[in-house]
This record gives C-alpha cells, sequence and structure tokens, in this order.
C-alpha cells in the first residue's frame, strides 16, 4: 500500500474564494486524494487557511475586528464552504496555530545554525503618526516608474514592477493616511538564497524531471534569474515571532516571520494539528508523513502558477538549507488561470462567481464536474455560463442521471423493486464488459497522470457507453416479445449504474453516493472495480433490492441561464474589465 501526501496551495484568509482559485487547488486535489483512497492506497490529504501578512491585518481592519478573531470567523466560514463542496480534507489547519509556531522557529534556528540565515541592517519607512514601521501594503504612493499614485510597497498594480517602498513619491500610511513618514534603520533577517541557488538547482534538475511543464518551466526561469537573498521577516503583529533565544534583540522589537516564509511551513505543521486532533484511542504519527519519508511517501502539491516559485524554489531551499531529513514535494501540479468570460476572474473588483454563491446557486457536484472537466491545464481556459449550462445538460443531466432514472424506473415498472434475473449474459453484454473495461483502464491511466481534463472525458465516455447499450438493446422494445431478454438488458445496465458510482466518485461525490445508495447490497463501499469485475458486470446480482432516487441531475433552463447571466453578468462584466 503506498502512501501519499497531498497538500493543496493555502487559501489566503482575507476572504472569500472564487471559482478560479478553487479549481486551481483545493478541487484537483480532493478528486485526486477521493481516488487515491478508493484504490486502497494510504492518503492524508491537508490544507490550511494561510493567516499572517499585511493583506489580513487590513482585512481585519476594514472589518473592524482585531486579526485573531477576524481570521478566526473568516477560517469557519471558508471550511464551511469547503464542506459544501464535499472536500474530504484529513485536515485543514490554520497557519496561527501554535504547532506552526514552533515548527516555523525550529526550522528557522536550524537555518541560521547552518549559515543560512543572517540579520541584516536595512533602511525602512517609519510612520510617526501610527508609531510603526511601514512593510509592503501599508504604505502607498506614486509609482515611479508609471506615475499611478495608488501603488503599494511591494508592488505597483497598474505596471506590475516590483517595488521598494522607499521608491515611492509621496508616501503615506495606507493606515492613517499620514505623510509624516521617515527613513529609520532597522534590523531583519534574511535568508541567504543565493548561498543555497546551485542546490536549489541541483534539487530542481533530479527531481522536476517529471513535473508537468508549467510547473518545471517556472522552476527553471527563476534559477535562471538567480536566487537573491530574502528579508523574511516584518514588523507586524501578527504572525510568527522571531524567536528570543536565537535573536533576543529582534524578538524584542516584535518582528515575525514573513508570511511567505510561514506559510508553507504550515503543510507540515498542520500535519501535526492533525494528529494532535486524534481522537482518543487512535495514535497518529505526523512525522512519518515529513521525515525521513523519501522513499515512503510521495508528495504531491496542487496550486496556480503564481504560487509555483515559492513552492519549487523557496520552499524546497528553506528545506534543504536545514540540512535536516524534511520530505520535499515529488510532484507539483501546477494550474493556470480560469477567466471569466475571457476576463480575469477578480476578488478585488467582485467579478466573476464566488464559491459561497456558487453553492447557493446549484449543488457542488455541478461544479465539481464542470470545473474538473474544463481545468486549465493545458492552457488558460474561461468560464460562461452558455458552456457551464451546456456541459451540466448534456454530461451530467442526459447523458449520466437520465440513464440512471430511465434504467431504474423503467426495471421497477416492469419488474418490481428488485434487479431482475432474465437470460445468460450475451454477445452484446460480453462486447460491453470488454468496452467498459478498456475505458475504466483508460480512465485510471489519466488519473495516475494527473491529467484531469482527459480524466473527465474517459469519465464521460464510460457514461455514454450505458446509453449506447441501451439503445442498442432497447428494453422498452425487448419486453414485447422476450421479458427475459429485456431483463438482462436491465439488470446489466444496473451493474453498470452501480460501476459508475464507484469510479464517479472522485468527481461528484454526493451524486454517486446516491447511485450507490439505490442497491441495498449486504457488503457495499466504494472500492474500486477491477478489470475483471469490469468486464463481468456482475458486482450487483439478480434480487438486489433498489429503490429509484431522485433526479440526479436538473437540466439548466433558459430561463435560469437568463437569470444566472443578468445577476452575475456576462459577457459585458468582462468586457469592462
Ligand atoms: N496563500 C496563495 C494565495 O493566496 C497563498 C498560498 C500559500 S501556499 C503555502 O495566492
Ligand atoms: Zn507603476
Amino acid at each position: 500500500m503506498a502512501r501519499h501526501l497531498i497538500t493543496s496551495a493555502l487559501p489566503y484568509i482575507n476572504g472569500i474564494k472564487h471559482l478560479g482559485n478553487m479549481v486551481g487547488s483545493m478541487l484537483p486535489a480532493d478528486v485526486y486524494a477521493r481516488y487515491l483512497r478508493q484504490r486502497g492506497n494510504d492518503v492524508l490529504y491537508i490544507c490550511a487557511t494561510d493567516e499572517h501578512g499585511t493583506p489580513a491585518e487590513l482585512a481585519a481592519k476594514e472589518a473592524g475586528l482585531p486579526v485573531a478573531e477576524f481570521c478566526a470567523q473568516q477560517h469557519d466560514a471558508q471550511k464551511a464552504i469547503y464542506d459544501g463542496f464535499a472536500l474530504d480534507f484529513d485536515h485543514f489547519g490554520r497557519s496561527s496555530s501554535p504547532q506552526n509556531v514552533e515548527i516555523t522557529q525550529t526550522i528557522a534556528r536550524e537555518l541560521k545554525a547552518n549559515g543560512f540565515i543572517e540579520e541584516r541592517a536595512i533602511r525602512q519607512v517609519f510612520s510617526i503618526t501610527d508609531d510603526r514601521f511601514l512593510p509592503d501594503r501599508y504604505i502607498v504612493g506614486t509609482c515611479p516608474h508609471c506615475g499611478y499614485d495608488k501603488a503599494r510597497g511591494d508592488q505597483c498594480e497598474n505596471c506590475t514592477r516590483v517595488l521598494d517602498p522607499t521608491d515611492l513619491i509621496d508616501a503615506r500610511s495606507a493606515i492613517s493616511g499620514s505623510s509624516d513618514l521617515e527613513i529609520r534603520d532597522t534590523k531583519h533577517l534574511f535568508l541567504l538564497q543565493s548561498k543555497l541557488a546551485d542546490e536549489v538547482d541541483a534539487w530542481v534538475a533530479e527531481h522536476g524531471k517529471d513535473w508537468p511543464t508549467l510547473a518545471s518551466s517556472i522552476a527553471r526561469k527563476w534559477l535562471t534569474e538567480g536566487l537573491q537573498d530574502r528579508s523574511i521577516t516584518r514588523d507586524l503583529d501578527w504572525g510568527v515571532p522571531v524567536p528570543a533565544d536565537t535573536w533576543p534583540d529582534l524578538a524584542a522589537e516584535g518582528k515575525v516571520f514573513y508570511v511567505w516564509f510561514d506559510a508553507p511551513i504550515e503543510y507540515i505543521a498542520a500535519t501535526k494539528e492533525w494528529a494532535d486532533a486524534a481522537p482518543d484511542g487512535e495514535t497518529r504519527d505526523w512525522k512519518s508523513w515529513w521525515y525521513d519519508a523519501d522513499t515512503t511517501v510521495r508528495y504531491t502539491e496542487f496550486m496556480a502558477k503564481d504560487n509555483v516559485p515559492f513552492h519549487t524554489v523557496m520552499f524546497p531551499a528553506t528545506l534543504l538549507g536545514t540540512r535536516d531529513r524534511w520530505k520535499k514535494v515529488d510532484y507539483v501540479k501546477a494550474f493556470n488561470w480560469l477567466n471569466y468570460y475571457g476576463g480575469k476572474f477578480s476578488t478585488s473588483q467582485k467579478r466573476g462567481i464566488f464559491t459561497d454563491a456558487a453553492l447557493e446557486l446549484l449543488p457542488s457536484d455541478y461544479w465539481r464536474y464542470f470545473l474538473m472537466a474544463n481545468a486549465p491545464e493545458s492552457d488558460d481556459t474561461s468560464f460562461s455560463w452558455e458552456l457551464f449550462s451546456s456541459v451540466v445538460n448534456k454530461d451530467l443531466a442526459d447523458t449520466l442521471g437520465n440513464f440512471v432514472n430511465r434504467v431504474l424506473s423503467f426495471s421497477r415498472k416492469r419488474f418490481g423493486d428488485e434487479v431482475p434475473a432474465g437470460a445468460d449474459a450475451g454477445e452484446a453484454e460480453h462486447r460491453l464488459g470488454e468496452q467498459i473495461a478498456e475505458l475504466l483502464t483508460e480512465y485510471e491511466s489519466h488519473m495516475e497522470a494527473l491529467q484531469f481534463r482527459k480524466a473527465a472525458h474517459a469519465l464521460r465516455t464510460l457514461w455514454s457507453a450505458g446509453n449506447s447499450y441501451l439503445e442498442e438493446k432497447a428494453p422498452w422494445l425487448e419486453i414485447k416479445t422476450d421479458q427475459d431478454a429485456a431483463a438482462l438488458t436491465l439488470r446489466t445496465a444496473m451493474n453498470l449504474i452501480h460501476l459508475y458510482s464507484v469510479v464517479s466518485e472522485p468527481f461528484i461525490p454526493s451524486s454517486a453516493k446516491a447511485m450507490r445508495s439505490a442497491f441495498q447490497l449486504e457488503s457495499d463501499n466504494a472500492r474500486w472495480v477491477t478489470a475483471e469485475e469490469a468486464r463481468a458486470l456482475r458486482s450487483v446480482p439478480a434480487g438486489t433490492p433498489f429503490a429509484v432516487p431522485p433526479v440526479l441531475f436538473a437540466k439548466i433552463t433558459e430561463e435560469e441561464l437568463a437569470s444566472y447571466r443578468e445577476r452575475f453578468g456576462g459577457e459585458e462584466a468582462a468586457d469592462t474589465a
């Protein structure tokens, strides 16, 4: 039994995420984790909210809440939505946890001991009015490059150039608006990435060979441009404190680690949170997943492309620099952008569909299937309500849902509420069995390769095969002349339904469960189907009681389509972007 560690990029705490975030990190990770579990692997799927940094402090301020309270509320709000999407995390933690404080500090100490963290004096902007330093987004002003007057201390949103707060013209505090600022000398910790560059390069050369091009090319690009030493502390109230035993001066000044330093470490810490939360009588060994686990655990990370540099270069540099036996990533599954009618989904401009609104509209399986079948894997893809409703109507309602309902209702009407026996399998059933076994192998190979669009396509082809079989056999005609022939067709089709219920689970878990529980089998679970079982189509024997589940997928009507377009904005919303 293989051990699989899976993480998805940690959603930032400052607000509800949109569907573009969902499809590039958590959803594919959940699909993959479910698939591997069904196949009997030992899987640990870990995620958490990313809670530190200036955006969290500023969002809390805007909400009028102390930052700790704001984060606690937002964590619960996000968690509830992910439950709604049926994301089956083994643990959904918080980067502000005591476990993360402990492990982040440990790693920082190790880096210092090995000469990879150094204290340096730098000049920073200090606000007299606010009585504090103004890092990153706490300072705004005019961009020296393009003249945009709301550029932030870390970056100009208009021309995208990376800035240093001291570059800004007419700088002012984002907190008070005060321009009573001065430059003060202060000390910060720097991670000496330049000293680790060769090692990271060698590590990427060895381990990045099998990553998707999107991930390896971004890693290469960063390495070619050269790894710079980076400041990894900030003057903020909220964050992992610099440990006083190692840096007493900086700790006394209240410095905390930079959010991108502690966020990836939370993957490890959240695993410890999971272990610490074990119910009585159960022991969970977090260390065996992360320590000395090079050959025993396969670690897969999911993220959108903007997060790739941090995961393929900076986090590995951090772990390599510890000279300790921390597990590093084996496979980086990176995604492009999902757009909204060709324009960007945007949290700040509230354009596109947010995860909470999506769930208010339709059950999670509709979204899960659509998003994965159109995942931005090889390129950016675009959401439109037209495409969404056509995929839902064709694939889910017509191809799968209708098949299930038609078969079960017809059989109940003609043969009662047990699976009918009928004739022995004939030529058509043997052909079908071969075809299903073959399609299943294809589906599995795409899942193993983490090719989700192709996997969704193969799944839909499996569903279609059932429809073709049914059309070919036409039990509604067979029944007029040969009851046994009709019963055989229906029993075979019911076995297909059961097979679908198992193999569709990664994509549409709630509907899959409804399909599976239509049959009252003695022992039933979602354990994966073997090729032999697929060929035989006999898992549900004659005489098994069954019920007809409520309609699995309702079609999206023209009126609904129009109302969604109206409410969320269609083309126009993107045009004005
Ligand atoms: N929170 C991504 C983001 O919000 C960031 C991911 C952290 S993963 C360690 O864009
Ligand atoms: Zn600019």
